[in-house]
Order: C-alpha cells, then structure tokens, then sequence
C-alpha cells in the first residue's frame, strides 16, 4: 500500500477518485476490509461536497463534447471498454470477490462477462433507436432521443460493478456524462473501471469516479443543479432521503431498491425444480435484491418439498469465496451480518422455527437458513432480510396463494413453479410484480424492462426504456407551406 495505491490479490488500484480524467485525493479516508478475513484492503478517499462538485463540473464541461460525439463513435468506445473489461477480466473478477465475497467462480463465468455485455448491448441498441418521423396535416414530426446531461449513478455492494455498469453504460450510450458514486463497502472495482475506461479511449470527464459516505457526499450529488438525472440502486430510506433531495431541482429519478419476493410451488409443479429455485435463493449469500426469501408452498406438497429442501440445503458447502467448492461465501459486513442475526432472533423469540439454521456461521458467514411457523405480517415475513433466510408459508388454493404473494409493501418480482401454464399465466397476471419468473428464475434479457412496483422502486430500466430514462425526448415540428390556413 502507498499513499494512493493498494495491492488487492496482485492488482494494484489508485484509491482516489476520478474526476475530469486526473486522480484527486481528499484529505481524508475510510478504511475498505474484506468479508472474507477482516483485513484491510486499502484506505480510500473519503469524498466530500467539494469532489462531488468537482465531479458534477467535470461532467457538465464533457457533456457537450461526448453528447455531439457521432452515435457510431460511441459506440465504438463502448465496444472498446468491454474489450478492456474482458482484457482484465480476472483482474475484475478476483477483486470484486476479495472486496465483496461473492464467489469467484461466478465473478469470472458470469457476472464479468455480463459486465462487458453491458456495454456491448447498450452500445448496439444505441444503433437501432430511430427518429421517428410523422407528418400532421402536411407538418412534420421529428422525434429526437436527445442526452439529458451530467448523470449520478449510485450503486451498492452487492454486485458492484455490475449494477454500476448497467446504469453507467446506457447513460454513456445516450451521449450522457456520469458521475459514478460506488458503496463504501465495495469501491474498488468502480476505481479500476475508471482505468479500463480510460485505456479504452472514453474523454476525460465523460465518466467520473466519486468515493464515500453516502450521508457525506449524497446530498451534494443528488441536489445538485446541475445533474439531469439520477439512477440509484438500494435500499428504501435511502430512497427516500434521495428522492426529497432531488426534489429541490425535479432532477428524474429512477429508483431500484429492494424487494421480499415470492416463491409459489404449486402441488403439480416439478418439486425437483421448485427445491432448485428455492436453494438458488441463498446465491450470494441471500444478498439479491430479487431473492425470493418467501417461500409459499402448496400444503399438499409441503412435507415433500421441505424434506428434499433439507436433503439439498445439507449439500451446501459455505467457505472461501475464492475456492471453486464453495456454494455461499461470507455476508458483506459485520454490520450486515449483525442486522441479519437480528431478525432472525427477533422472529424465533416470537414463535418462528428454524427448519435449518437460525444462527451465525465462522466469521462473517451466516448460516443458511429456513423459518417456518411465522405469521404472514411477522417482521421476518414483511421485511428485506439480505442475508440467507428464507421463510416457509404454505396455501391451500391458488386465491390464496396470490393474496399472501401479494401481501407486502414491495413488488419487484415473483417465481412460481407449476406444471400448468394456464395456472402459470392466471397466477402470474395477478402478481404484483416488475418480473414473473415461471419454472425459472433469474433470466434476464437486456432487452426487457427491469424495475419494481410499490416500495421495490420507480422506473424501469433496460432496453429502451433505459434510453427513455437517459434521454430528453424532442419532438421538432416543420411548419408546411401555409400553416395558418389549418
Ligand atoms: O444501503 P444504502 P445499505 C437493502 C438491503 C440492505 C439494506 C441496507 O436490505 O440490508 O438495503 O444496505 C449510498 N445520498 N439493499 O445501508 O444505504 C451508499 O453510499 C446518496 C438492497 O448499504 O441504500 C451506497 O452507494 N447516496 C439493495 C448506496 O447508497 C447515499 C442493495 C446504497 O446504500 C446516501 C443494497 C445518501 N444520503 C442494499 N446514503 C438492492 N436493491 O439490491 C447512502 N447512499
């Protein structure tokens, strides 16, 4: 570790922030640790207004540049920063592992490539967007997708460079700048994507980097006047904090926040298949804003399913995220963790029983875990847990199994498992949710919209609908010969 710099696993990272294509340091940092063993991984600078300013102005003095930049040229860019991605790819891998436990085996197979397929995909669609052209009364419309402007971005920990660049590369593709604001919990992936976007020849200042405290740099970013809009990922009284901020300018929001999805297993499902969707609900260690912690289990079925549960669950290997073997790593944080055994505790001292697990495992480990006995407005049933506890409900008949889904103040997906696609297609056209998934879970096609109803968030993103996000929609229309006579 030098002053600016740390070594995590052999890459060297600058733990400062990037801003308007130099490194910039603040007088202060915060120390960034491992869940995997405690130990430290590098001081990083603590952000505070002035940067978030400086990142802000860095943006808009970009903007004009890279939003008259050709659509063929950026996406060009675009293509060249997937390029670098997949260059560096186990590079990005074996630190977002080290900083935010995930296991490597799906940084490396699965979430690194998506992340290049991020901006490889947004940088294509930003090609087949077309200016619609009409005529009224002999007048034409011009319908343009105009950049918004300066962007920030602000992600969590946990899939950090993965939700950074889902928002970061539509926002670029749409001729936006961005300032990306990454959680102090996992910052140093957004720091080397700085460098890969740099290496692939992105401007200064159309991408800028902004380390800290959310309640120390947020509010200079989220009020700022000169930000048209702003995409945030996590948790709801964040939100909300956000949301009033951002009032001040009526800066747009798009707000992708947490969820308490269901898991439906009707009695003529495949059980083999429910108890596969179930167990892939502690992937990450149960911190998935789409988890479907609730599972809601046909009665006719239930002993069934649960026994097959235990039997699989048992398989589980918990350890280091780093070794090929290991099913569930450690949980981000020992405040996670903590908050975690809280509601697990709160709901076994009102009546819950832990079907397996219910307490800590070694370290930051938390053992998997299934509730049963719980009451459907319990906090444990109501509440984001983010962590590796499931509940078990069960139902009788389908109204019922849709009104317990339903029964929630969120609504960002749903599962349901059925050997019947009509019952499928009934259930899930009354399911309050922005995905259904049916005998599947976690298929996700960058074209579709993605986003949550109720408290699970505003907007959707994906596809268009994130360049009708990112972008002003213009439309300019051309008066004909003699418009007065219409
Ligand atoms: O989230 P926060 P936390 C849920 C999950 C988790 C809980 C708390 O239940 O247990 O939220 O996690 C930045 N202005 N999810 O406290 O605070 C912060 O720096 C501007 C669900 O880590 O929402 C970080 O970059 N920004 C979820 C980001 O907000 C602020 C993912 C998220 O942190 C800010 C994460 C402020 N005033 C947590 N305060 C999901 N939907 O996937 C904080 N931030």
């Amino acid at each position: 570790m030098s002053e600016h710099h740390t070594t995590v696993a052999e890459v060297t990272i600058d733990t400062r922030h990037w801003i308007g294509g130099q490194r910039v340091a603040s007088t202060h940092t915060f120390t960034d640790t491992s869940p995997i063993d405690g130990a430290t991984l590098g001081e990083i600078s603590r952000g505070t207004p002035r940067e978030a300013d400086a990142a802000v102005a860095a943006a808009k003095a970009a903007f004009p540049g890279w939003a008259a930049t050709p659509r063929a040229e950026r996406a060009r860019i675009l293509h060249a920063i997937a390029d670098a991605v997949e260059k560096h790819l186990e590079e990005l891998a074996i630190v977002e592992t080290m900083d935010n436990g995930a296991l490597l085996r799906s940084h490396r197979r699965g979430v690194m490539p998506r992340v290049a397929h991020n901006f490889r995909f947004f940088a294509d669609w930003l090609l087949t967007l077309e200016h619609e052209d009409f005529t009224t009364r002999g007048h034409t419309n011009h319908v343009t997708w105009d950049p918004a402007g300066p962007c920030v971005l602000i992600t969590p920990w946990n899939a950090p460079l993965m939700l950074a660049t889902w928002k970061v590369a539509p926002a670029l593709a749409a001729g936006n700048t961005v300032v990306l604001k990454p959680a102090e919990w996992s910052p140093l992936t957004a720091s080397l994507l700085a460098d890969i976007a740099a290496e692939a020849g992105l401007p200064a200042g159309v991408l800028n980097v902004v380390q800290g405290y959310g309640s120390e740099i947020g509010d200079a970013l989220t009020s700022h006047p000169d930000v048209r809009r702003i995409s945030f990922t996590g948790s709801v009284p964040t939100a909300r904090h956000i949301a009033a901020s951002a009032a001040a300018n009526l800066t747009p929001l798009s707000l992708e926040l947490g969820g308490k999805s269901p898991l439906l297993v009707f009695a003529d499902a495949d059980v083999d298949l429910a108890v596969d969707l179930a167990i892939e609900q502690y992937d990450n260690a149960g911190q998935v804003c789409l988890a479907a912690a609730r599972l809601l289990v046909e009665e006719a079925v239930v002993e069934e399913f649960t026994r097959r549960f235990v039997a699989k669950a048992a398989q589980l290997r918990q350890g280091d995220p780093r070794d090929e073997a290991t099913d569930i790593g450690p949980n981000i944080h020992p405040r996670q963790v903590e908050k975690i055994d809280g509601f697990v505790q709160r709901a076994l001292a009102s009546g819950a029983r832990a079907v397996i697990g219910g307490h800590r495992g070694e370290g930051q480990h938390y053992a998997p875990t299934l509730l049963t006995d719980v009451r459907q407005d319990a906090e444990i049933v109501q509440e984001e847990v983010f962590g590796p506890v499931l509940t078990l409900q069960t139902f009788t008949t389908d109204d019922e199994a849709v009104r317990l889904a339903n029964d929630t103040r969120f609504g960002l997906a749903a599962t349901v498992a059925t050997g019947d696609l009509e019952r499928a297609g009934r259930v899930s056209a009354q399911l309050v949710a922005g995905t259904v998934w049916v005998n599947c879970f976690f298929v996700r096609d960058l074209k579709a919209p993605f986003g949550g109803s109720r408290h699970s968030g505003v907007g959707r993103e994906g596809g268009t609908w994130s360049f009708d996000f990112y972008c002003d929609l213009k439309n300019t229309v051309t008066a004909a010969k003699g418009w007065q006579d219409h």
